[in-house]
């Protein structure tokens, strides 16, 4: 990374995902106009990258279809220079080959790259809703108490074919310290090319608490078991801002969005994931810190160019 790069945040917004239900917030984005909207005013606020996960538009199902993701990725293009990331986690449930189609079809500049399997839980979130909205909610929600999401090393190396023939560069999400024994074992088998960029998603039930002691350990393992590498932390719920301000200070950048937390401040909703990106970008700020542009994002995590995708 060059040195005028120093100081510069990538901040990324995480628009939808596939953990929250319509229940939860009437400012969760469904239907692809809002998630363009969501996008574009995410970029406008700060954002250099937009992770994308789409839903059905009538009854906001989590879900991997693929016109859906064109037609965002289409409409967002036209709009703005942001970095799309799709996901390649997709909806809780889906198969694997279905998640990953999104790269070998789109071919974006970024993608999430989940790097091991686990318990993904959100059954525990059921209490907390009173009044529910659509009949699967409950359903999807409680099914995550036997559910592993599953990331193996065959997986992960497939996907990482898939990957590196498109040119899309993988933003690892490590879920839990051993995941990073994984990429390593990645990288050592030549599956992926150093420089790495990793996403610590912590506070995830299933995964690491997201405490600052354990941010430390995350990157202090990465650092043994990788060298150096490029970061960004999100944490689920009220943790998300105390996690990404401890990524800053550690070098890293953060993530934000309304797939991982709800809120803006405690007992306020955000109505949007624009609110959430300014305050993260406030806070780096009074840090003397900046947000990346997103060709300023390009350059710190190496990626092909807008011009490279098929979108
Ligand atoms: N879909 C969730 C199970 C990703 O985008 O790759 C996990 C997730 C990660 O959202
Ligand atoms: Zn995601």
């Amino acid at each position: 990374m060059t040195a005028d790069l120093n100081n510069k945040k990538v901040i990324t917004a995480a628009l939808t995902g596939a953990i929250h239900t319509p229940s939860m917030s009437p400012y969760l984005p469904i239907t692809p106009e809002q998630l363009i909207d969501e996008a574009v005013a995410a970029h406008a606020a700060g954002a250099a990258v937009v992770h994308l996960h789409v839903r059905d538009p009538e009854t906001g199902i989590p879900n991997a279809d693929q016109e859906l993701f064109r037609r965002i990725s289409v409409a967002v293009k036209e709009q703005c220079d942001v970095i799309l990331c799709t996901t390649t986690g997709g909806a809780l449930g889906e198969p694997v080959a279905k998640r990953v189609k999104v790269a070998s079809t789109l071919k974006p500049e970024l993608a999430s790259l989940n790097a091991g399997s686990l318990n993904f839980a959100l059954f525990h979130l059921l209490d907390k809703i009173k009044d529910w909205k659509h009949d699967w909610e409950k359903q999807y929600l409680g099914f995550t108490e036997d559910f592993i999401f599953p990331n193996t090393f065959k997986t992960m190396r497939e996907f990482l074919e898939i990957f590196s023939r498109v040119g899309t560069k993988p933003e690892f999400e490590i879920y839990d310290v051993g995941m990073i024994n994984n990429l390593a074992f990645a990288i050592q088998s030549g599956w992926v090319k150093k420089p790495v960029y990793l996403q610590f998603v912590m506070g995830i039930l299933g995964g690491i608490p997201a405490t600052p002691q354990n941010l430390v350990f995350l990157y202090e393992t990465a650092q043994k078991a990788i060298g150096e590498f490029e970061f960004s932390v999100c944490a689920a719920g009220k943790n998300q801002f105390y996690m990404g301000t401890q990524s800053f200070l550690l070098g890293g950048h953060a993530r934000v969005g309304l797939e991982d937390n709800l809120y803006i401040g405690k007992g306020q909703l955000a109505k949007s994931n624009a609110e959430q990106v300014a305050k993260m970008i406030r806070i780096a700020h009074e840090l003397d810190n900046e947000a990346a542009t997103p060709d300023e994002a390009r350059q710190i995590l190496g990626l092909k160019g807008l011009d490279k995708v098929r979108f």
